[in-house]
This record gives C-alpha cells, structure tokens and sequence, in this order.
C-alpha cells in the first residue's frame, strides 16, 4: 500500500471544555511545522543541543526526541501567545505512527484548541480522517489490524467486560494463534510446493495422515476453538439492542425509567406521551443492552403520532430482542394483536405490566396461537419483577454463563468469517488428503485458507475494508 506523505493534524481530546486538550500531529514535517509558531523556555533556547552560539542564532529550535518542552503557541501573524502548553516532540519510529509525532497539551477549550489546530495547518498540515493515526500505525507495522481494531474497542466500551475483551485483544493474543495456524500451513504448503516442483525427488513428499493429523491439531482444533469463543462470548463485545414495545399507555416509558433507574422518558397518563424513541445503556451483568423505548403503536390520524409509530415499527424490526408489553389487569385489546401480528418474526419476551392492579382472577391470558420466547409478570410502576426481567434478558443475550474475558480470547465478527472461510478450506483440504487428491488441487485450498487467515492480521487485506473498519473511529484517534 503506497504511503501518505501528508503531515497529518487533529485535536484528540472530546470537544468541549476541559483542562487539558491535545493537539496531536503526525509526519514528516511534524517538526518544521511546529517550529514555526512553537516558542520555548529560554534556557531551553539557550540550551539548544549540538549548535555554535552562531547558529543557534540562525536556524530554527531543534527538539529533542521525546521530551517534553515547556512553551508558547505563538501566531506569526501577531506575534502573540495563543496558549501556554507542554509539547511532546517524538522523533520516527520510537512513535503511535513510527513517523515523527508532536502532541501539544493545551488548554481544554474549544476556541483554544481551533486556534491551535487552524495554526498548524496554515503551516502546512492537513486534517486527520477519522482513525487516521492508528490506521498510519498499522500501514507502518507498528500494530497488526487486529490491534487496531482493539483500540477503537478500548475507546467504545461500555461496560467492564467489553474493556476486558478489547484490552486482551490489544496486545496481540488472538493475531499469536492466527499465526501459528497461518505457519502450519504454511509448512504444509510448501512440502506440497516442492511435490509440485520436484515430483520425483519428492515422491512420498508427505504422509497424508500426519498432515490430516497436524492440520486437525494445528489447525481445525485452534480455529473451531476462536469460533466457539465467538459464539460463547460476542455479546460481551457487541452487546444486544432491545426494544419496548406496546399500544400507548401499557408502561414502556415506566419500565425504560425503573431498568435506568432515573426519570428518562417522560410518563403520563395520556395515551402517546412518547413519541420518540428514547435509547440509553444498560450494563447488564457486563452485557451493554442498547434498550429503547418507543411510541406506543396504535391506529392514529395524528400526523406527529403517526411518524413516531412507523419510527417504531422500523426500529424494532432492527432490534436483536423485543420487549413486547401488555396490560396484566385487562383483557387484550385489538391493537394489542395488531402489534403481534407485526412483531412475531422477532424474538420477543411478553411483559405483562401493571400486575399491582390485577383484581381476583382477572388476569389477562395470552393467545394461544401467540409464539414468544418467555414471558415474565411485573410492575413498572412499583418495581416488581423487574429483575426476574434482567435476567431473562441476560439469558436471552446468551450471556448467562460466567466466562472468565481476562483468558478467553473472543474474535469479532469480521475475524469470525475469516476463519470460518479458513477452516472450510482446511476442511475440504482434507477430505482431498483422504481421497488421494493430486498436489497442485490442494495448494488451491491451501492457499485458501493461509489467505484468510492473513486479513485477519491485515495481510493483502483491501481498501475498503480498511475503510470500514478505521470509519469506526473518532477524528484524533
Ligand atoms: N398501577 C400501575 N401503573 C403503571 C404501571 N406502569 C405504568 N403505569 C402508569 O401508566 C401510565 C402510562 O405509563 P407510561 O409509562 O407513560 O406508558 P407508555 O406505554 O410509555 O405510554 P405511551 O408513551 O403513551 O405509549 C402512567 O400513568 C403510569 O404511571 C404499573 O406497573 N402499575
Ligand atoms: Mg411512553
């Protein structure tokens, strides 16, 4: 991949106010361009390493690699101080890119920071694209793509858990068993090469039982074993999103209030008070459950009403789990089957709500004909059975098993099919071993497999994949 020669620049710290805030920059010209409006400590001026008091007269301040300088931002313009900031020069490789990087700890306020930014690129840098730094880390083999993947990971989690993941992954553990497969193969392939090459030299070039054998230890067991991990534990890293849903008036807000324990949607006793959907985190038993709460769905003339509700119904449609809501302390309503009829192609767990109004024997009982996951009784209102809910949601996640995320390395879905193309070519490869298949036919599924184990690590890995997965990243990152 052909390298950027743009000195690139962002801000990467949050906008907004803080007390510190970070311009950072990155490339070859990292340093000229600092030089320019950068005006250090005078002893540091004084002081500067290596130059004859002429030239210290003539030419620009020169850094020190990884130190850090006490100074002014100075516009050239006016000669004025912008800010007062601490500045890291870090000369190439020893850096997050391996070019040369300077980060400009400023004051954490946005105009300051713009100031600063809209400086160094009137020198000559250009803005950073999102997830352009790491990407530049991985370009230059500081980091594998699975590493970087994990740094947008550690910045997104949700929970304690998805850090766990994010951090394990970080330090390379599952690009180490990508590897090592990748190498097996590798050392299979070339036997099988050389049976190509050289067919009489290399008659019996290897024993198709021992390479079944190997491929089967090597290979499929450690493969199978990162698959089952991702089944077994993925929720954890992307969590599940889970939408209530009901006609008006049934408690969706109410339930969004008591799971988030503070007054976030508004409540009334007018039907369609909601008209939104209203999202927020929950963090259940490390699981981050993306839970919405929606307009309540109903035959309606109102023109506001009406966008909400077809909001609704495309946003459930998108959800891994829907809450489906109904009132325990009367009969079903026609709307209520309505509903049904639109939401049973999801998997969806039946909250009966307001069981603190259920008179004598007059609970509500649900159709038989109705196909749900599990059902559970409570009250929104006053805090009934809310847990027993947690629970099935958790459960439903798949998330209910203690899995220790500190050992257990979890891929994600892009590394998922990856190595599940990888693991059926190996697959197939021996059901060939097994038929006599000629030499050059298995370099085929070889070659297969080795491949997709490579874009994993961000071998031969294409552009605009690299596209996706750094867009996921914030600007300065
Ligand atoms: N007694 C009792 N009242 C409840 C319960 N849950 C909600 N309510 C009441 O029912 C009314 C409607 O509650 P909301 O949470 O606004 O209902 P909603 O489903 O969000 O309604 P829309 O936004 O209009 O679709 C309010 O007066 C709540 O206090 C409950 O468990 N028991
Ligand atoms: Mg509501």
């Amino acid at each position: 991949m052909i390298k950027d020669p743009d000195t690139i620049a962002a801000i990467a710290t949050p906008v907004g106010r803080g007390g510190i805030g970070i311009v950072k920059i990155s490339g070859n010209d990292a340093f000229a361009l600092v030089q320019a409006i950068f005006r250090p400590l005078k002893k540091d001026r004084d002081t500067n390493v290596g130059k004859s008091r002429q030239e210290k007269g003539r030419r620009p301040f020169e850094f020190e690699t990884h130190r850090l300088y006490y100074g002014h931002i100075i516009d050239p313009d006016g000669g004025l101080p912008l800010d007062e900031v601490l500045l890291s020069a870090m000369k190439a490789p020893h850096t997050y890119t391996r070019e040369d990087v300077v980060e400009i700890n400023a004051h954490g306020g946005a105009v300051a920071l713009h100031a600063i930014l809209r400086l160094v690129l009137s020198k000559g840098a250009r803005l950073a694209e999102p997830g352009e730094f790491t990407r530049r880390a991985f370009l230059n083999g500081r980091i594998d793509l699975t590493q970087a993947e994990a740094v947008i990971d550690v910045i997104n989690a949700r929970t304690q858990k998805n850090l766990e993941l994010a951090a394990a992954q970080m330090t390379g553990k599952l690009s180490d068993h990508v590897v090592q497969a990748r190498s097996r193969l590798i050392d299979i392939l070339t036997h099988v090469e050389a049976a190509i090459d050289f067919p009489e030299e290399v008659e019996d070039f290897i024993s198709p039982e021992n390479t079944v054998k190997a491929l089967q230890k090597d290979v499929l067991a450690p493969l199978n074993g990162l698959i089952r991990n991702y089944i077994d534990a993925h929720v954890f890293r992307d969590g599940i999103s889970v939408a209530v849903v009901g006609r008006p008036n049934v408690g969706k807000s109410s339930l969004l209030n008591q799971l988030v324990e503070k007054d976030r949607a508004i409540v009334t006793d007018m039907p369609g008070t909601t008209r939104d959907i209203i999202e927020e985190i929950l963090n259940l038993q490390g699981i981050p459950v993306v839970i919405s709460d929606t307009a309540g769905v109903h035959p309606t003339e109102n023109p506001i009403e009406k966008i909400g509700i077809e909001k609704t119904l495309t946003h459930v449609n998108g959800s891994d789990l829907v809450l489906f809501m109904i009132e325990a302390n009367c009969p079903l309503d026609p709307d209520d089957h309505l509903i049904y009829e639109k939401i049973n192609s999801k998997r969806i767990i039946m909250v009966l709500n307001k069981i603190d109004l259920i008179q004598k024997d007059s609970e509500t009982t649900l159709p038989d004909n109705w196909r749900f996951d599990d059902q559970v009784r409570i009250s929104a209102l006053y805090d009934r059975g809310i847990d027993q809910l947690k629970d099935k949601i958790i459960k439903m996640a798949g998330g209910q098993d203690p899995i220790d995320l500190k050992t257990v390395i979890v891929p994600n879905l892009r590394h998922k099919l990856l190595l599940e193309t990888s693991l059926a070519a190996a697959e197939a490869l021996i059901e060939q071993l097994q038929n006599g298949t000629s030499s050059d036919l298995l370099a085929v599924h070889l070659q297969e497999a080795i491949n997709a184990l490579g874009v994993i690590s961000g071998d031969n890995v294409k552009v605009d994949v690299l596209d996706q997965i750094f867009s996921r990243f914030c600007v300065g990152k």
